[in-house]
């Protein structure tokens, strides 16, 4: 039996390899390891309780804020604290324009040249200068500047492949204005340090309001014009993606998103064996057969059995998907299913899927922050913090949901006298690349490696890519 690895996959952050065994062409097994430890929840214990948000937002170069958040919500739960109205939407804003950041990043940089041929865009006769100083540099490469070309099919349309190369060298732009968005809301980008359990302490103005505003109108007309548009030509071009990447069909999210009526933009909730089910906290388990930890909690780089520092979490045994697509399934939401029947395809577990859920649901968090800065904007006059003691000594524990872009983020504190005696984080990154036949394993079960005769691994590239790994999270 022939091995293919990957190592170490490129275009994701954090570090990872990628093994697989090849029977008849096909992916037969998969292997998929975190090779990096990080250590939070041990240098967490011992510390104080408000320490945790200010260090838990540095697991990640990528999704800071959303762990700081996680861990403030689960700080209100063990300490009895709670956010004003305002505080509590101004925080679920941050999350909403962070996700918008993570989303562009990921369409464009992360997984956008899995699917086009920047080659193909090299005649390119138009009057952008920045297309044709990236397309000089293109053109005198000897190795691939964006792509890295493992044989296969890409789109192959030269006009295509142009727009979405100008769109891409667009989006750094853009996602600079999702930054400022979130500095706006935080007060200061990356690792706001404005939010508390307590609601924020930035100062919102209507003038600060009004400016947001119109900073999320001009990234929704990117994603309505372009992010959207490009994301449906890959899926015009890939059909078959439709049936690659299938990480077993179950699905995990939080509810999300707080509205001030009391609903939520994204409703939590699971779904196995096609049924829904309320979450409830006991059914998660994380396992620890495969990886490098000891029953202590302890490393053990050369346990036997083990393959990786990411632990396997299980929900009532069942390893779960998390993401934007379980987000969309969760929710039933419409949009999506619309847009997917228009394609020819059905909503589940696939690589197409986690592709065009990530560009809806830009639309499903500007919607949100629309509606969200015009509730603040008039009421204003209410406030956005309460009195409250960052030194308290507090004793309690709780768990805190939130979100990430990669899906359903999980945060625990014990807490005695003020001071944190177990952290415990269930990240988005670790449920999906869990070993185990976690979903991205089983998702790259099946996939063929050969183009035109020769061996590639362009599909199980494409297919991690569909769960945008962040493996520094899943290790934390
Ligand atoms: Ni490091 Fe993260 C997100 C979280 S994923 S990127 O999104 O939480 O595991």
């Amino acid at each position: 039996m022939k091995k293919m690895t990957i190592d170490p996959v490129t275009r994701i952050e954090g570090h990872q390899e990628i093994t697989t065994t090849v029977e008849n062409g096909r992916v037969a097994s998969a292997k998929v390891r975190g090779t990096m430890a990080r250590g939070f929840e041990g240098f967490l214990v011992g510390r104080r309780w408000m320490d945790a948000p200010v260090a838990v937002s540095r697991v990640c170069g990528v999704c800071w804020h959303v762990h700081a958040e996680a861990a403030n919500k689960a700080l209100e739960k063990a300490t009895g604290i709670t956010p004003t109205a305002n505080g509590r939407l101004m925080r679920d804003l941050t999350v909403a324009t962070h996700m918008l950041a993570d989303h562009i990043l990921h369409t464009y940089f992360l997984t956008g040249p899995d699917w086009f041929d920047v080659i193909k865009a090299a005649d390119y006769q138009g009057s952008n200068q920045k297309m044709h100083s990236i397309l000089r540099a293109v053109r005198s490469s000897t190795f691939g500047l964006i792509n890295s070309y493992p044989q296969g099919k890409y789109i192959e349309d030269t006009s295509v492949c142009q727009a979405i190369l100008s769109h891409y060298l667009e989006a750094l732009a853009v996602i600079q204005k999702t930054h400022s968005a979130i500095a706006l809301c935080g007060s200061k980008n990356p690792h706001p340090h404005s939010i508390t359990p307590a609601g924020v302490t930035t100062e919102i103005t209507t003038e600060k309001l009004a400016h947001l505003s119109s900073t999320l109108s001009e990234v929704r007309t990117f994603i309505e014009e372009k992010l959207l548009p490009d994301a449906l030509a890959i899926a015009k071009y890939f059909p078959e993606h439709f049936e690659f990447g299938n990480g077993g069909g179950t699905f995990l999210a939080n509810s999300s998103c707080w509205k001030p009526d009391g609903s939520s933009l994204f409703q939590g909730g699971v779904i196995i064996n096609g049924k829904h089910q309320n979450f409830e906290q006991r059914h998660v388990k994380e396992r620890i057969d495969h990886s490098y930890y000891n029953q202590a909690g302890e490393y053990d780089a050369n346990k036997s059995g083990a393959y990786t520092f990411v632990k396997a979490p299980r929900y009532d045994g069942n390893p779960m998907e998390v993401g934007p697509l379980a987000r969309l399934v969760v929710s039933k939401d419409k949009r999506f299913k619309e847009i997917i029947s228009s394609l020819g395809g059905e909503v589940g577990s696939s690589n197409m899927c986690r592709l065009l859920a990530r560009g809806v649901e830009c639309l499903n968090f500007l919607e949100y922050c629309e509606e969200v800065i015009q509730y603040l904007a008039q009421n204003i006059h209410l406030p956005f913090i309460k009195k409250w003691d960052p030194n308290g000594n507090y004793t309690g524990e709780g768990w805190g949901y939130g979100i990430a872009a990669r899906g359903a983020l999980m945060h625990y504190y014990r807490l005695e006298n003020g001071v944190i005696q177990l952290a415990n984080l269930i990240v988005p990154s670790t449920w999906n690349f869990s070993p185990e036949n976690g979903p991205a394993e089983t998702a790259m079960k099946g996939l063929p490696v050969t183009y035109e005769g020769m061996d590639s691994n362009l599909e199980i590239i494409r297919t991690t890519h569909s769960f945008d790994p962040c493996m520094a999270c899943a290790i934390h």
